[in-house]
């Protein structure tokens, strides 16, 4: 059996990620002697999912990102906290700073953790107490009983009452967190191997996110920027933390490119299963701005564990800043080039970027852009 013991025990430890990912380093060796651009053996990241732009995978190592900001027109970032979103060594739940998250840790440390312990202790109590009260050495006639209604009773109809007692908070949760508040804002988190993308459809913003390496890493490319301090702890910091709105309903639409990861946020109480070709769905509303740390939680391959997510979570008019710098415009509002599109395009391409007010203009005159930009800058002031 000791063997057996052993044998699981290395099976594990072959497929943590820091194991596993000695063989995929090993290509990186070779490759300046070999100096393909294509993707070594083992290495599933496709080129062709990267955004139009972005740099091939080298062998071995991470894709730089192409959407990363310039260094003038970068928006700071945020530097984290400590012990705030992040581990901290501490035994018991990140602190939460989601709704769904304060109602279930509530629910676990007041209630679900001090009942189990109560049940243990008193179980353990009865254990020792009819260990030694019954012992054969006090007893040497046992007993010939075999019912006692009173007794049977009572150990029935307890469980049912604490297994109620769990029951309605439980549901009561289940319930909050599937029935969640009118959206203002929606991202949808598509896990790859081994990388997260994000898109903001409201917001024309998409881009991919990767783990920052440490700076004496020999597998970290020469244009990949290390990790700092700034950026988070190690093997949580990425390049490009998904950011969103302080105060907002924020909705996630979590898939999977590939295989099944998980996309986990500890402090949002978040853990949603990514599935390919199915849509799941998670939100939350952070009033605390910060930096939040979370990682793949589903064993999705070799790099399973450089996979990190980092949500940043900013006033909303730091939020419309960041959104400019990658690009994107607000909902209801166009991109800052769109103005002068009908001059010298001819109004071909205003249709697909109009928002509501348009509706109100289609009936005086259709191509009416004037109006419509007008009524854009108007909102985009408020
Ligand atoms: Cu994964």
């Amino acid at each position: 059996m000791k063997y057996i013991g052993w044998a699981i025990a290395l099976a594990a430890a072959s497929l943590t990620p820091a194991a596993a990912q000695a063989p995929a380093n090993a290509p990186s060796a070779n490759a300046p002697a070999a100096a393909q651009p294509t993707a070594a053996p083992g290495d599933h990241t496709r080129p062709e999912a990267l955004p139009p732009g972005s740099q091939p995978t080298p062998p071995g190592g991470f894709a730089q990102n192409a959407n990363q900001p310039e260094p003038g027109t970068a928006v700071p970032t945020m530097a984290p906290t400590p012990g705030i979103g992040e581990p901290d060594g501490r035994m018991m739940l990140q602190d939460q700073v989601t709704p769904i998250g304060e109602e279930a840790a509530t629910f676990h440390d007041y209630w679900l953790l001090p009942l189990c312990a109560i049940i243990s202790v008193f179980v353990l109590g009865l254990l020792l107490w009819a260990m030694i009260r019954y012992r054969r050495s006090a007893n040497p006639v046992p007993s010939r009983n075999s019912h006692n209604t009173t007794i049977e009773v009572i150990w029935t109809l307890v469980p049912v009452l604490i297994l109620v007692a769990i029951a309605i908070p439980s549901i009561r949760l289940l319930r909050h967190t599937y029935s969640p508040p009118p959206a203002d804002l929606t991202v949808k988190v598509t896990g790859h191997q081994w990388y997260w993308s994000y898109e903001y459809p409201e917001n024309g913003v998409t881009f991919d996110s990767y783990m920052l390496k440490e700076a004496n890493d020999p597998t970290r490319q020469k244009n990949q920027r290390a990790r700092t301090d700034a950026d988070g702890p190690p093997l949580l910091a990425v390049d490009e933390r998904l950011v969103i709105p302080q105060g907002k309903v924020v909705k996630f639409i979590v898939t999977a490119d590939d295989v099944i990861h998980s996309f986990a946020v500890p402090a949002f109480w978040i853990k949603q299963d990514a599935n390919p070709g199915q849509l799941h769905e998670a939100w939350v509303k952070v009033d605390r701005p910060g930096v939040y740390f979370g990682q793949c939680s589903e064993l999705c391959g070799a790099r399973h564990g450089f996979m990190p997510i980092a949500v940043e979570v900013v006033p909303p008019a730091q939020y419309a800043a960041w959104v400019a710098s990658k690009g994107g415009h607000m909902p209801g509002a166009q991109p800052a080039a769109a103005p002068a599109a009908p001059a010298s395009a001819g109004g071909t391409g205003t249709d697909t970027v109009t928002p509501a007010p348009a509706a109100a203009g289609t009936d005086a005159a259709n191509p009416a852009p004037a109006p419509q930009n007008s009524n854009v800058a108007n909102r985009t002031n408020q």
